[in-house]
């Protein structure tokens, strides 16, 4: 596991380092628990932070409470606190600041891998959750509600600096597939379909057969190209039927951020266009 460890003694740090390194973990270590914060924000592989409660500038609650907006945020973080002062306060302060573990200061080895051992069975299990709460499990594309989390955290970064592009989709008379070769072949389809959106960007299923690519650096005619060639690539896709071959098209609507613009405003235009593109004919794309 990636650990990052925080505490005002080098001596502290390097026994500690010397229990984990030989056990495989990867270490990096903070005396300045300022730093060990900006570290952990960009650091998105680090699982556990064992941090002194006796740390500077930061304090080692502040550091917690820190680390466990973080791990809201995105990611499991498992954070273990340290102290040679052996108090009932100190205990009950840092599991309130959102600590998951303390231990008594030094650590002994025995106990610190037990509790690392511990750290990896919840973060792991963290993980495995958040997949399946994130992942629509047919396709494995993000699920409606992950997409849209994920669209908003990227236009915040993105969308007012820079360009942002939406590509909505929709297979065209999809019902008529299941009606007429099964439903077996409907998943088929759009598994098919999901394949060719997903390796484009952030891709998720909104719906049945309604699907979202978000293209974070593109402009609305970059990502008309790619709606075009995807709407091409569907049209060549042949899903295996029960009486042979089964080709689909699908409608495409695209949209492209604006000026203070939301999340909201961008995916509705794009579904304003697509349902366009279902009036005007179907197979096509519409911005
Ligand atoms: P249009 O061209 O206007 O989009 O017509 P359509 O038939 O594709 O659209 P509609 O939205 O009316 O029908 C979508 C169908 O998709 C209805 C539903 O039974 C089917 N569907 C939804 N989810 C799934 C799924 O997971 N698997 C399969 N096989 N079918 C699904
Ligand atoms: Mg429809
Ligand atoms: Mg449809
Ligand atoms: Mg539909």
């Amino acid at each position: 596991m990636h650990i990052v460890i925080v505490d005002s003694s080098r001596v502290v740090l390097k026994v500690i380092t010397g229990l984990l390194e030989p056990r495989g973990h990867v270490v990096n270590t903070f005396t300045d628990s300022a730093a060990a914060c900006a570290f952990l924000e960009e650091t998105p592989s680090v699982r556990v932070l064992i941090t002194s409660l006796e740390v500077r500038p930061m304090t080692g609650l502040e550091l917690c409470w820190s680390a466990r907006l973080l791990a809201e945020a995105r990611r499991p973080l498992y954070v273990i606190t340290m102290s040679s002062a052996r108090k009932a306060r100190n205990l009950a302060e840092a599991l309130d600041s959102g600590a998951d573990d303390f231990i008594e200061k030094p650590p002994g080895a025995e106990e610190l891998h037990a509790r690392l051992r511990a750290a990896e069975r919840l973060t792991t299990m963290q993980d495995e959750l958040i997949r399946l709460a994130e992942t629509d499990s047919l396709t494995g594309l993000l699920n409606r509600r992950a997409f849209f989390a994920r669209v908003g955290a990227v236009a915040e970064r993105a969308g007012n600096h820079g360009t942002l592009s939406a590509v909505f989709a929709d297979i065209d008379h999809f019902k008529r597939i299941n009606d007429e070769h099964g439903h077996d072949v409907g998943d088929a389809a759009i598994r098919a379909v999901s394949d060719l959106l997903g390796a484009q960007g952030i891709a998720g299923r909104l719906g049945g057969e309604e699907f979202a690519v978000v293209l974070p650096g593109l402009s609305l005619a970059a990502a008309e190209a790619v709606a075009g060639r995807l709407r091409l690539q569907i049209r060549d896709l042949r899903i295996r039927g029960t009486r042979g071959p089964v080709r689909l098209t699908c409608s495409f609507g695209v949209s492209t951020w604006c000026e203070g613009d939301s999340v909201t405003a961008l995916t509705k235009r794009a579904d304003i266009a697509l349902y366009e593109a279902k009036t005007t004919g179907r197979d096509r794309v519409v911005s």
